[in-house]
């Protein structure tokens, strides 16, 4: 059972922050539907069991990984949420798509936290098979959404004690 942080300097890296009062967005891509649903699953439910109310959960749906940047800017601009997570996979194909994508949104999803005073995690699988991104979405190795999850709680709670 994770304890609380009550402030920056005793941070634990083993407790989760009080969520209660947070609001996040969730900004999906449909390309690789079947994994991007089963990371949002892990990543809806750890805000859920950490006491997040639904209502303070916005989820939105951009086509595919690319679209994750601008889908997130709009989100933190425009719905007063303290953070952001960036669901997507890629999987490795025939041509250099992946690369570029893959650099893409890594790089763009970089640059908001940079520009941006809202933190936006990146929960984006780049896989070289299907069957990695099946094991991380809720299977072997577990759900990096849930991963995503606790993350933007921690960069909420650092960000609302550093303001
Ligand atoms: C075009 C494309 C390809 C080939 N592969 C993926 C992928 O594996 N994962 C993903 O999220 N999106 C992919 N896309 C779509 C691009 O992210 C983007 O939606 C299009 O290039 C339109 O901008």
């Amino acid at each position: 059972m994770a304890t609380e942080n009550k402030n920056l300097s005793e941070y634990d890296k083993n407790a989760v922050p009080d969520a209660k009062k947070f609001r996040f967005g969730i900004v999906v891509a449909e390309w690789n539907e079947t994994i991007t649903e089963g990371l949002f699953e892990g990543a809806i439910t750890a805000l859920l069991e950490n006491d997040v109310p639904s209502a303070n959960i916005i989820r939105w749906n951009v086509p595919g990984s690319f679209e994750l940047i601008y889908g997130s800017k709009k989100m933190l601009q425009t719905q007063n949420v303290d953070a952001v997570i960036a669901i997507g996979c890629v999987i490795q194909g025939q041509t250099k798509h992946f690369d570029f994508v893959c650099e893409a949104v890594s790089q763009g999803i970089k640059d908001l936290n940079v520009q941006t005073d809202i933190p936006v995690i990146f929960c984006v699988l780049t896989d070289n098979t299907m069957q990695q991104s099946i094991d991380r979405s809720g299977g072997i190795h577990g759900n990096k959404g849930t991963e995503a999850a606790i993350a933007a709680i921690k960069m909420a709670f650092i960000r609302q004690q550093s303001s």
